[in-house]
């Protein structure tokens, strides 16, 4: 690497009108084609009816429950006799023992808040219907004509003012009349007060869902007086000229407005989840009292003003990533010219209108067909930070199954955190994609299960620390779920949370939070697993009982078992997190004694193994497999999200997962949304652009709904998230501790940019290139240090002003200075 000449960067200027916009030519038929508005508390579902509005309604914290004690003081009794049955190879007893004696209850559910209706009186037939979601502005919106005028609805939820906002006008003032209204499933009351204009519900919350899959659940809805969450949702309504009247059925009733905004809060007197409901000490009385204090506050400002502190605080996020995948050859030619000035190119509006000129479920029909839509892959990543943006905000709740639209009573898995893959994905492109904030609800989530989950590790176990198994709901629950060992057998979920507030760390070098927030949660997850490895039948450190999430083995008469030892994805999550805590104690400089006790232990474990086939072993032999094809590929955890297989670190490691990702390819793997997203990152470390390119067309073509979202099937949001990062992971990597510029470049995708992307370090990446080739790169650091660039090719990198000190393969980067990279000596 050598220096080169003084260069200076434009700014991109990318025509987001189009390029980031979601649109139809006509409503929502089903909740699937709704679009999904969020201010990480409060969701809306936009369907977008011309005569008809509904917005199904969604608030964070309204879930079934209570605080309770989900322990299962029996299960200890067990351990032992279970173990001594794993190390005498009977698994299937052990499985059964397990099943019997040492599981908890089920996690509660995510609820739906209700429905807000708007039904315009008096309009006549409804013709240039279009829709659409502005990711830009993060709002919908639907235009129509009928009677003579141009309607428009807005959509959005502000994070400023923690409102969501209707606004309603026609193009020439034409009158408008319409009704409001409010319903839920949950039990409730609506009021409507004429004087200022208003709609109040009030309503509880079942204190349990019990799964009903089978039919065979009498009373799978529960209402107990004083044991479940109380709620409140506002609807006030403001209009200009006209009347207002409330009706008998409890609507407002607007007529002859010039145009009318509805502006509506939402509460439930959720206060914490060991609290219980109805006896917190919070700002508000009660729920009521809540949403009519945030109205007031948002009553005292204008529309036009409540706008655009919306538009302002979403672009300040939204905007810092962009991202453009080669939708034509030319138009991403990077704008190099005889001048002394270099560039990274400006996009082709004509070309990106061309693109976008197509209703986003026809695009997706024609992708479906196969036609190549690089545009619609761009559109699929930037849906992903929005969504990210739209379901999780710092105080927060944390994403969940469903982001935070659901509109079931009885969601698909309760729609809660499962921690076997799902709630962390949600979370892979909070980082790399600049959203580092969005993360926060995540790493407060798991702060308050290593509280809950020390009395889990203790009772279930006797260990120390803290631990959590496959499901989390509001209430922190940290107990194994009822059912199948096969995913409540698992203690390892707050080993993998743990990650999260190591890499928010590693990404943003924040010392204070490593120091205060993340370590004593590592430390506590790490002091769980060096009591909950034991002795193994050779003597090395194993768990014990141990699964492979939801996937089983055969034993030896051929029975699916899902319970044995030291499963690959636990060897290497525990040395995951026991890496992270040496680093985080030598950077804090703390704990001397205990970092030996960690390393000491790391070489007493046992090691994944590969199997006589050269794949990697997903348990600790090589048993048969019960379902070759299985969705989970938790013995693939060390290649991603981890970092111990890289194929330039550990070369057979990463030929032995590679086969084994080949293999459960070949079976039918990937079969669900998530599991097909996480084969984009897992090849994406392999750096197998085209690989994973086949599985971004894969996602997008098989598992999303017309609105984009994810289909397990059902909707499940976690599939958007994985396939944001996996777009991601291929045009940057840093978890080798250097920033990797186009990792995994697929052909498809032959020239392009991005901006705005983050690498671990803190570092912020731009990215050109074109056909195949980086063009150029820049990078800017905010925080001085060493680090090494790398490329397929020779570089050569420079700050803007000349000279970069280098030295062997590593680049100084002084903080706040801008450093371009090109290939070359
Ligand atoms: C895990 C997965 C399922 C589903 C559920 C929410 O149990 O195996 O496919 O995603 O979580």
């Amino acid at each position: 690497m050598k220096t080169m000449r003084a260069v200076t960067v434009l700014t991109i200027n990318s025509d987001r009108e189009t390029s980031w916009k979601l649109w139809y030519k006509q409503p929502a038929s089903c909740w699937e084609e709704a679009l999904p508005v969020g201010n990480g508390r409060i969701g809306g579902m936009v369907h977008g009816g011309g005569q008809s509005e509904l917005i199904c309604l969604n608030e964070d914290t309204l879930w079934s429950g209570y605080p309770r004690d989900p322990q299962n003081y029996e299960a200890l009794r067990h351990l032992q006799p279970v173990r001594e049955l794993i190390f005498s190879g009977k698994y299937k007893e052990a499985e059964a023992l397990v099943e019997k004696g040492m599981l908890g209850p089920r996690s509660e559910a995510y609820l739906p808040l209700g429905n807000l209706h708007i039904d315009h009186l008096g309009i006549g037939e409804v013709t240039d219907y279009e829709r659409e979601l502005n990711l830009d502005t993060g709002m919908a919106s639907v235009r129509f004509r009928s009677g003579g005028t141009t309607m428009t609805r807005e959509v959005y939820v502000s994070a400023v003012d923690q409102v969501l906002v209707v606004h309603i006008y026609s193009e020439d003032h034409s009158p408008l009349s319409m009704t409001v209204s409010l319903d839920s499933p949950l039990k409730h009351l609506t009021e409507a007060t004429e004087k200022d204009g208003y709609l109040m519900m009030r309503g509880s919350c079942p204190s349990h869902i019990a799964d009903n899959h089978r039919g065979d659940h009498p009373q799978s809805v529960l209402y107990e007086e004083g044991r479940g969450l109380s709620f409140a949702a506002q609807v006030s309504v403001r209009h200009e000229a006209g009347r207002l009247m409330a009706t008998d059925d409890h609507k407002l009733r607007i007529e002859d407005a010039r145009s009318i905004t509805l502006l509506l809060a939402a509460s439930t007197d959720f206060q914490g989840y060991d609290v219980m409901p109805g006896q917190g000490q919070g700002v508000c009385s009660t729920p009521e009292e809540c949403c009519k204090s945030v109205m007031q506050s948002a009553l005292a400002l204008h529309d036009a003003d409540l706008r655009s502190r919306h538009i302002e605080e979403h672009r300040g996020l939204f905007r810092r990533v962009e991202l453009e995948l080669g939708k034509d050859q030319e138009s991403a030619l990077l704008a190099e010219d005889a001048s002394d000035t270099e560039s990274i190119p400006v996009v082709d509006k004509d070309m990106m209108a061309l693109a976008a000129s197509k209703p986003t479920d026809e695009r997706l029909i024609a992708y479906q067909a196969g036609a190549s839509d690089p545009e619609l892959e761009a559109l699929y990543f930037h849906y992903g930070r929005y969504l990210l943006m739209a379901s999780s905000r710092p105080g927060t709740q944390p994403a969940n199954l469903q982001g935070i639209w659901n509109p079931h009573m009885q969601p698909p898995w309760n729609s809660n955190y499962t921690t076997n893959i799902n709630t962390e994905m949600n979370y892979w492109p909070a980082e790399v994609c600049n959203l580092s904030e969005c993360h926060e609800p995540l790493i407060n989530m798991v702060q308050e299960i290593s509280e809950a989950g020390a009395r889990t590790a203790r009772i279930h176990y006797g260990c120390n620390g803290w631990a959590a198994h496959h499901n989390v709901d509001l209430w922190r629950v940290t107990t194994p779920s009822d059912g199948s060992a096969s995913w409540a057998c698992w203690p390892m979920g707050g080993v993998w949370l743990s990650r999260h507030l190591w890499e928010h760390y590693a990404y943003t070098l924040d010392k204070v939070y490593l120091k205060e927030t993340a370590y004593p949660v590592l430390k506590g997850a790490a002091e769980f697993c060096i009591d909950w490895l034991v002795p193994g039948p050779d003597g090395t450190l194993v768990t014990a009982p141990s699964t492979s999430p939801e996937n089983m083995f055969l034993t030896e008469s051929g029975e699916p078992c899902s319970v044995s030892y030291a499963s690959t994805m636990d060897l290497f999550l525990i040395r995951e997190l026991f890496g992270h805590c040496i680093e985080a104690a030598q950077l804090l400089e703390v704990d001397e004694a205990w970092v030996e006790l960690l390393k000491d232990t790391m070489e007493r474990m046992a090691e994944p193994q590969i199997g006589a086939d050269g794949r990697l072993l997903e348990w600790i032999s090589p048993y048969a497999e019960s379902e070759l094809g299985h969705r989970h590929v938790s013995h693939l955890y060390g290649l991603y999200p981890g970092s111990a297989i890289t194929p330039e670190g550990t070369p057979e490691w990463a030929e032995a997962a590679r086969r084994s990702l080949d293999y459960r390819i070949a079976n039918g793997g990937g079969h669900t949304g998530w599991s097909c997203a996480w084969l984009i990152n897992l090849y994406a470390r392999l750096r197998d652009g085209n690989e994973a390119y086949h599985y971004v067309r894969t996602l997008l073509s098989r598992s999303t709904y017309p609105n984009l979202f994810d289909a397990h099937p059902p909707f499940q949001i976690d599939g958007n998230f994985g396939g944001t990062a996996g777009i991601a992971e291929m045009l940057l990597q840093s978890h080798q501790g250097s920033i990797d510029l186009l990792p995994a470049l697929p052909a498809a995708w032959s020239s392009g940019r991005v901006t705005g992307l983050k690498a671990r370090g803190n570092f912020t990446v731009d990215i050109a290139w074109e056909n195949g080739m980086l063009s150029i790169a820049s990078i800017l650091a905010a925080e001085s240090g060493w680090c090494k660039v790398s490329y397929a090719e020779r570089l050569s990198i420079s700050s803007l002003d000349g000279e970069a000190r280098i030295d062997g393969e590593r680049v100084w980067f002084e903080a706040g200075t801008r450093y371009l990279v090109k290939c070359g000596n």
